[in-house]
């Protein structure tokens, strides 16, 4: 596949991105919203075989859309040492009048694959603008379909945390379509290693 980012509406309103790394991190969810964002500079795209991620401009429309060119990355990630941030660039401003009026009722996320296989994807981590309690969320896909099938939803809510004060938009340095484009930023995870204790 020489585009891992696939086109929306795979379920429906949400759009998806899938990204092929192998997650050897614990799961620890930030339990506050006590955040010192990234800089500009500290968000680092994300690569898949040496070039960094993109997504189509023109496969979905409005704040939905998230774009990007070969050297102005859809996706980035950040860590300040405690807690994991997300970016995604999208093409219109998504704060909107979704179920508590944060962002506009759609979803946005990303999918991970855990198992080598980008056929399918493991792991969906969501942000959710459309319930009436807006949410970040780490899904799991358990019934697993091939990717891009609109029927392959998450079937289990592994966590979830609310979106409000765990989220923010800022203007990108970007224009694509004709119009101001939009940093959709959230912090969702903390990292940590872990050993064998024997
Ligand atoms: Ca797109
Ligand atoms: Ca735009
Ligand atoms: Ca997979
Ligand atoms: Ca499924």
């Amino acid at each position: 596949m020489s585009d891992y980012c696939q086109k929306a509406g795979c379920l429906g309103n949400y759009q998806r991105k899938f990204f092929g790394f192998l997650v050897i991190v614990i799961f620890c969810f930030a339990a506050t919203s006590l955040f010192s964002w990234p800089t500009f500079f500290e968000w680092n795209p994300v690569y898949r075989g040496g070039l960094i991620v993109t997504d189509p401009n023109n496969n979905a429309s409005g704040a939905r859309n998230i774009v990007s060119d070969s050297t102005h990355a859809a996706f980035f990630l950040s860590n300040d040492g405690t807690y994991l941030y997300f970016r995604l660039r999208l093409d219109e401003d998504p704060a909107g009048s979704g179920g508590q009026g944060f962002l506009k009722p759609f979803g946005w996320g990303i999918l991970i694959d855990t198992n080598l296989n980008a056929g399918n994807y493991e792991w969906m981590i969501m942000l959710d603008g459309i319930s009436k309690n807006e949410n970040i969320s780490l899904r799991q896909n358990t019934i697993q379909q091939n990717l891009g099938d609109p029927s392959d939803v998450a079937e289990i809510t592994s966590s979830t945390i609310p979106l409000s004060g765990n989220f923010q938009i800022n203007l990108a340095d970007t224009s694509f379509n004709g119009d101001q484009d939009y940093f959709l930023d959230w912090g969702f995870l903390t990292v940590s290693c872990v050993q064998s204790p024997v």
